[in-house]
């Protein structure tokens, strides 16, 4: 029996600071009618889909960025997008704030902050929550950048791990999903934990400047895609996964973000790219079938891993200098080689 499953980016163009979640839920709502008219099963909604990147804008009191967020996931304003993909039997991933709060052990009342996403089944049922791991930019205002990139003060790192689900979608009845958030998808220690979980279908929403304000001249903006399409392309090959990596594109509050949201195959190659700045929805009809090809040969991990070369990844944060060579030197090293 072929495993093969329609798929979407729902790319939405810019939502100004102004425009309110009852206008982006009715423009994702506009995306899923046009999902179902071309028989897609799975869409993929950005990061932080329900309001501007907030992230962008300084707020001194973290309270007076409160609205900001979501504190229950359906809420009032997100109901119609649920039941919209319930009524067409779409699955759907959404990106959004979340503002917890939570009793510690001692029983003191926290908020907690992450930047989240969750998969939603074609039901209607959460089947997965994800928060993001890797945040980008800085805590503080920072004077010298012409764009502030907060998410260190707005959220904290995620906690839950990066979790994979095998779940109903569409016509399947179980599929191996996982998420990742914009920034994760540079770093392939991510990508290596989904594809420790067999992960066959990685969700992804971002919002990326198409200018780094830091750069000081050494990163064209053409350099910006190519490095976002790079990490989407090789996570997807070295892990034997399809991805969606759906984007915010346009002059959002007078800022561009770059867009080319894509679907990517196993083989790393894309099928399907944005080519505008507004809403627009990208398709591929996925065949499981080619994840198999990288998950038994190539990337088979059980046969060719080699997890006693690797502590550093999980035991060294930062780079640490190797030593200076020297005759001495290097006498050790072979040493410990041997
Ligand atoms: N949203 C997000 O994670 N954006 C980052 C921009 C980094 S520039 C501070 C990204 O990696 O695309």
């Amino acid at each position: 029996m072929p495993r093969i499953i329609t798929v979407a980016a729902a790319q939405l163009g810019p939502i100004q600071l102004a425009e309110s979640r009852q206008s982006a839920v009715d423009r994702m709502i506009r995306l899923l009618e046009r999902a179902r008219i071309r028989g897609v099963e799975f869409v993929v909604f950005p990061e932080l889909a329900l309001t501007t990147f907030f992230p962008r804008h300084y707020h001194e009191d973290l309270a007076e960025a409160d609205h900001w967020y979501e504190t229950q996931m359906p809420n009032n304003v997100t109901a119609p997008l649920f039941a919209a993909a319930a009524r067409y039997g779409i699955g759907f991933h959404l990106g959004f704030a979340e503002l917890n709060t939570e009793a510690d052990a001692d029983g003191v009342t926290r908020q907690r902050r992450f930047n989240t996403s969750i998969l939603v089944s074609g039901k209607g049922d959460i089947l997965l929550k994800y928060r993001k791991v890797h945040l980008p930019g800085h805590a503080e205002f920072d004077p010298r950048r012409s764009t502030q990139h907060l998410e260190k003060r707005y959220f904290e790192p995620g906690d839950l791990g990066f979790p994979v689900i095998r779940a109903p979608m569409g016509g399947l009845s179980g599929l191996n999903m996982g998420m990742m958030i914009c920034n994760d998808r540079r770093w392939p220690e991510a990508w290596r934990v989904l594809g420790l979980q067999g992960v066959e279908m990685v969700a992804l929403g971002y919002n990326t400047p198409s200018t780094n304000t830091t750069a000081q001249g050494f990163e064209a903006p053409h350099l910006r895609v190519f490095h976002s399409q790079l990490s989407i392309q090789a996570g997807a090959y070295q892990n034997a996964t399809f991805a969606v990596a759906s984007a915010k594109a346009g002059v959002e509050d007078g800022h561009e973000l770059f867009g080319h949201s894509i679907i990517v195959n196993p083989q790393g190659e894309i099928l399907a790219q944005a080519t505008s700045w507004q809403d627009e929805l990208i398709t591929a009809d996925c065949d499981l079938e080619q994840c198999t090809l990288g998950k038994t040969t190539v990337f088979a991990f059980e046969k060719h891993r080699r997890p006693e070369a690797y502590g550093r990844i999980t035991e060294q944060v930062g780079a640490i200098e190797p030593p200076v060579w020297s005759r001495d030197t290097a006498m050790v090293s072979r040493a410990t080689d041997a």
